[in-house]
């Protein structure tokens, strides 16, 4: 009996057949508290998978998947169900969205069908669609669903998307081969430094054997093209080989200052920007003199506000200045010292805690690490001493982000 699951990045799918649209859910146990973790064997042998294309676009607050596939009927003419699994699984996955599906170009009609949950909590459903084979015929399928990122595994804070793909006696044979393509959209490179995405090979039946077996260019079995487009590609793809792929959260948040310069028809200096992980836009503080004891401070609004989730944060980083290019940057204030001031949570109560931390005068990001991480959602970044602009008495700074714990 051969058996394949393929993990991904993000959030899951699943396709299933069903032996002449007859639905079987012999096991519908979850097996990871995600969309589309459903292992559901299935009874018909005629219908082999060849192949399978799997995009996908990760972008800041969601991401966008299509994967094509190429079945092949290797019998008489046949009509199967597929069913493609969605979970909604409250406080911890969210459900695919806008699922579509394709024969060969043309939009098929999908219907929804309910499964028994495990879980009291759990609503379980598939997103349903027909095929009709004829005899011995190949058939190229597509589906599209986007989702909002999930952050599964509590403690440790990814986004994860998961691709599985649970044979059972779904076919049996090896897939010849699944390539999969991940594009990187709207997000920036600053907002992937320090954030490898991780493509590891797991043991589905026992995570703690988890064997992370490449970085951010997922060698061996993956080609980083350019920042923003990487590839797999797997072969013979046999039962028991699952990939994972998580690419670690990435925060988004809004902040807000004790003052700012009033904006130029070039140029806002507002506070949100040293979180639009854009290195070019600045916080400008706008009081006469060099703005020592103003501040800024950010939140981390993602998951806050939705979840009530805590992050636990390792490390900050800063980019100092007006950082868009060197004239701007000397010619303006930096920041030479700042007071960084945040709530961490210990033992059911915030505690107030500070730092003092000496910036350097460069234009590239710079990174600390807390003595101990700290479960924190604000940050005060208050000015204690400037390095003096050659030309104003403004002080900028460009970039502030947190980094929550990463995996181990
Ligand atoms: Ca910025
Ligand atoms: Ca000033």
């Amino acid at each position: 009996m051969k058996k394949i699951n393929s993990l991904f990045n993000l959030i899951i799918l699943i396709i299933c057949f069903f032996n002449a649209g007859i639905f079987i859910f012999a096991d519908a146990a979850p097996i990871s508290p995600a969309s589309g973790s459903t292992v559901v064997p299935i009874y018909d042998t005629d219908i082999v998978l060849k192949h399978e294309i799997i995009n996908i676009y990760l972008k800041r607050h969601e991401f966008y998947v299509e994967v094509e596939y190429l079945f092949v009927n290797t019998s008489l003419a046949n009509n199967v169900t597929m069913g493609f699994p969605n979970i909604l699984v409250p406080s911890l996955t969210e459900p695919i969205e806008d699922f579509k599906a394709f024969d060969s170009g043309a939009e098929l009609y999908v219907y929804r069908k309910d499964t028994p949950s495990k879980y009291e909590w759990e609503e379980y459903y598939y997103e349903c669609f027909d095929v009709s084979f004829d005899a011995y015929e190949s058939k190229n399928i597509k589906n599209t669903y986007s989702s909002e990122y999930s952050t599964s595994w509590g403690y440790k804070m990814q986004r994860n998307m998961y691709y599985i793909l649970t044979t059972g006696a779904l076919w049996h044979e090896d897939i010849d081969n699944i390539l999969v393509n991940i594009y990187i959209e709207g997000i920036s490179l600053q907002e992937l430094y320090g954030r490898e995405v991780i493509c590891s090979d797991i043991d589905i039946t026992n995570y703690d054997e988890e064997e992370i077996i490449s970085g951010i260019d997922f060698s061996p079995y993956g080609i980083k093209v350019n920042d923003f487009y990487y590839f797999m590609e797997f072969k013979d793809v046999e039962p028991d080989f699952d990939i994972k792929v998580t690419l670690p959260l990435l925060l988004s948040g809004h902040a807000e200052s004790s003052s700012e310069l009033e904006a130029g028809s070039r140029y806002s200096y507002s506070a949100d920007n040293i979180c639009d992980y854009d290195p070019a836009t600045s916080w400008v503080e706008g009081v006469r003199g060099n703005g020592v004891g103003e501040y800024v401070s950010y939140h981390m609004d993602y998951y806050f506000q939705k979840r009530f989730y805590m992050y636990t944060i390792e490390k900050f980083g800063i980019i100092n200045g007006f950082a868009e290019n060197e004239t701007l940057f000397y010619s303006n204030n930096r920041v030479k010292t700042i007071k960084l001031e945040f709530k961490s949570l210990e033992n059911g109560s915030f505690i107030p805690q500070s730092v003092i931390i000496e910036l350097e005068d460069i234009m590239s990001m710079q990174y600390y690490y807390f003595d101990e991480p700290v479960i924190a959602k604000t940050f005060k970044i208050i000015i204690e001493d400037v390095y003096p602009g050659s030309e104003w008495d403004d002080t900028c700074m460009a970039e502030f982000q947190v980094f929550p714990v990463n995996i181990d």
